[in-house]
């Protein structure tokens, strides 16, 4: 071959490459990017054949459980108290606005009724396809859904486990098949886009199966996961339909908001968040209400309702949404341990959520004392905990303020507009345990 020809090939492979890495989101699914920043709120839910064994949804990898005993669980699973209109309406007196679903974990089990398994819900003693039954009642209640799809499958033999992280138990032998495992994804992501109304988003989960431990220098994937193929296939079938990727890394083409796992954006206690916060995207951090996202019979470390609301508030103030769990019990039941903490964060959202829906973030950069939120010409000022000084200092601030209340009860507060900053005086007036909020209106 000449070295003309070889340059000619090369130019057109880069270029062929180059274009399917540009994205270009419909003016649509920016529009439901918006609107995904104003609901801040939602309810994510673990629960599937995993939640019988009240060990947390990782149980079949963790117990080494192999395939063949975990199977028998399909004979198990029977979950007399589901009632889609408790979750629903538990998610909504929670001030919730929206739900994300596991739909498949990666002991991939599938809780509707897929033409493309028989390793699903409706083949158990239940029954019922659940997620049919719960889209309705999101629908009913005017709640936004969106899906959980896990990526890595320690259950079928195409799923390339060879080269995987997790799911070694399961005894399997079988040589996979990426290319297989590809298309089953793609039925069933079709199914699920189809079947079920609209699907706000598809959370899928699973990347990092196939590379180094978070933090290693080299995070390459060990196979080709082909993500051009299922993100347009989801765009074409639902164009605001949002794509999100918990791989932990920065996002990739095709994406539509960027997650976060068990930490703020910028942060990382948990070790599962090296990824620098996206300036574009829509952002989203996930948590759980104790220690676990599957139901976990032993783990009591609940955290508290005042660390919620913070978490909630935080987020906002880094422009990003929070996706509280549960982990339901296996006859779909929500223990009392959870419903009563959502239902005091709801009693909270519903006095203080006109300042934190549909604001933005990023006023300030994060101060230790609390948290700013914005929404047209109001800033809301969320102090945690009473500082050392008797006032606080908005760094940065320049825009005119005109006047400053306190939120709840409205009364008058001194300010002081300087080059550094804002202050805000805090003499004579009685803070509160959680949140005291001051409102700021600009000209
Ligand atoms: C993932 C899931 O594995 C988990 O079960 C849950 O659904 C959560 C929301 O998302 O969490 C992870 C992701 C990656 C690792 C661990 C947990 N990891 O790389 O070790």
């Amino acid at each position: 071959m000449s070295k003309f020809l070889i340059a000619i090939l090369l130019f057109c492979s880069v270029t062929i490459q180059s274009i399917a890495q540009t994205y270009h989101p419909s003016k649509e699914n920016i529009e439901a990017r918006h609107q995904f920043q104003d609901r801040k709120f939602g309810m994510f839910i673990h629960w599937g054949l995993s939640s019988i064994l009240g060990s947390g949804e990782w149980v079949m990898n963790n117990r080494s459980i192999s395939k063949k005993n975990y199977t028998r669980l399909l004979q198990v699973f029977d979950p007399i108290h589901f009632d889609a209109a408790k979750w629903v309406s538990a998610a909504k007196s929670a001030g919730m606005k929206y739900i994300v679903f596991i739909t498949r974990h990666h002991d991939g089990f599938s809780l509707w009724d897929s033409k493309y398994t028989e390793w699903k819900i409706t083949n158990t003693p239940y029954g019922k396809d659940v997620l049919k039954m719960l889209s309705d009642e999101c629908r009913r209640q005017g709640m936004k859904l969106g899906l959980y799809y896990s990526l890595v499958d320690w259950y079928r033999d195409d799923y390339p486990y060879e080269t995987g992280r997790t799911g070694k138990a399961s005894g399997r032998t079988a040589k996979s098949n990426y290319d297989a495992y590809l298309q089953f994804m793609k039925n069933q992501l079709t199914e699920l886009l189809t079947n079920y109304g609209d699907i706000m988003s598809i959370w899928l989960d699973g990347h990092w199966d196939q590379t180094n431990p978070e933090g290693s220098a080299d995070m390459s994937a060990r196979i080709d996961w082909k993500y051009n193929e299922l993100y347009s296939l989801i765009h074409q079938l639902q164009p605001n339909c949002l794509i999100g990727n918990n791989h932990h890394l920065d996002p990739m083409p095709g994406e539509d908001f960027q997650m976060f796992e068990k930490d703020l954006p910028g942060h990382n206690k948990s070790g599962l968040s090296y990824q620098a916060p996206s300036e574009e995207m829509p952002l989203e951090t996930c948590e759980t209400m104790n220690g676990s996202w599957g139901f976990n019979i032993t783990d009591n470390n609940y955290k508290s309702v005042k660390q919620l609301i913070h978490y909630i508030v935080n987020a906002a103030g880094l422009n990003t949404n929070f996706l509280l769990n549960i982990g339901p019990m296996p006859d779909g039941s929500v223990q009392p341990e959870f419903t009563d903490t959502l239902q005091a964060i709801g009693k909270w959202m519903q006095e203080n959520g006109e300042t934190i829906y549909g604001t933005r973030g990023n006023v300030i950069p994060q101060q230790e004392w609390g948290a700013v939120t914005r929404k047209d010409k109001n800033i809301y000022v969320h102090l945690f905990s009473k500082p050392d000084e008797n006032y606080i200092l908005l760094p940065g601030f320049k825009e005119k303020i005109i006047s400053a209340i306190t939120f709840k009860g409205k009364a008058k507060v001194n300010f002081k507009q300087q080059p550094e900053g804002v202050f805000i005086y805090l003499d004579g007036i009685v803070l509160d345990d959680t949140d005291t909020i001051f409102q700021l209106s600009v000209k």
